[in-house]
């Protein structure tokens, strides 16, 4: 039976991460859902975008196309596009995702193309030294927001609901099998599945917010968890500040290269 260990490069080790990031955990859970799976090396296409967590395509033994800084998912829709049959996940940091790729991702969510998307959420640009994007919580501390951050934040699974997205999920890097769980199911979901991850970054966004050490945050991003099924009888002043866990969109919507294939095959019987 194959296990994670089959799908990485255990000779790209060490990694580079800083002791007690949250990205690693992903990588692992990513790669144990391809064993879960049983996938073939070859029908799987990862492409991710640049950042700390851009770097996990470093480390696993599978197709990858490492791309610019936001524009993951646009090369993504033309693999996806290229070749329908391929299992086709792409990862992206929370700026690379929402905040210079947003564009993408909305546009992504609405014609719904078959693909899984995974956003490690730390609240922060981290490669280049912990400056605020998207994601980043009002009042909170960055290095470009040394006072306070004045702007409201994105609450990225909210977004990606509102512009169609067909699979919408979040977990956290304290909770992997939620976690595997989770991605198994957007791998599985035909359509646009969006998977958010919140991730912690001791060393930019839990350094300047004082939030301790890499345990401590996790400690706190499990307390602030809370299942959707629980969410669901909570008002929005209990919700306030906590992380919503749990599938949170399962639509059956029609993917984009079914849709388009529909046609083409109509207009061919009609020649
Ligand atoms: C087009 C472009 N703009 C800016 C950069 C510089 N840059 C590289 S990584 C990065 C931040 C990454 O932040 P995020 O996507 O949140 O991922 P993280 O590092 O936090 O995992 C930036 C701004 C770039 N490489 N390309
Ligand atoms: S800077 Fe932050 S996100 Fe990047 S590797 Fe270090 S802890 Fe992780």
């Amino acid at each position: 039976m194959a296990t994670y260990k089959d799908y990485m490069l255990f000779d790209k080790l060490p990694h580079t991460w800083c002791a007690g990031c949250g990205d690693g955990i992903i990588l692992q859970s990513i790669a144990a859902v391809f064993a879960e799976m049983e996938l073939d090396k070859h029908d799987i296409t990862l492409v991710s975008g640049i950042g700390c967590f851009g770097r996990v395509d470093d480390y696993l033994d599978i197709n990858c196309m490492h791309v610019t800084h936001g524009r993951a998912l646009a090369a993504a829709t033309g693999v996806a596009l290229g070749n329908p049959e391929l299992n086709v996940l792409v990862t992206m940091g929370d700026g690379d995702g929402t905040t210079i790729g947003g564009n993408h991702l909305i546009h992504c969510a609405r014609r719904n193309i078959d693909l899984t998307a995974i956003i490690a959420n730390n609240y922060n640009y981290g490669q280049t030294g912990g400056q605020y994007s998207g994601t980043t919580p009002t009042d909170s501390i960055t290095s470009t927001s040394p006072y306070g951050h004045i702007e409201q934040n994105f609450d990225i699974c909210k977004l990606a609901e509102a512009a169609g997205a067909s699979y919408v999920a979040r977990s956290t890097a304290y909770n992997p099998v939620q976690m595997r769980k989770l991605i198994r199911g957007g791998m599985e979901h035909k359509g646009f599945a969006l998977i958010e991850v919140m991730v912690a970054c001791p060393t930019h966004y839990g350094r300047y917010n004082r939030q301790g050490e890499a345990a401590d945050m996790m400690k706190l991003m499990n307390e602030q968890s809370v299942p959707v099924e629980k969410a669901r009888t909570m008002t929005e002043e209990e919700l306030e500040g906590r992380i919503v866990t749990g599938l949170l969109v399962d639509k059956d919507r029609e993917d984009y290269y079914t849709k388009y294939k529909k046609i083409i095959d109509a207009q061919n019987m009609d020649k």
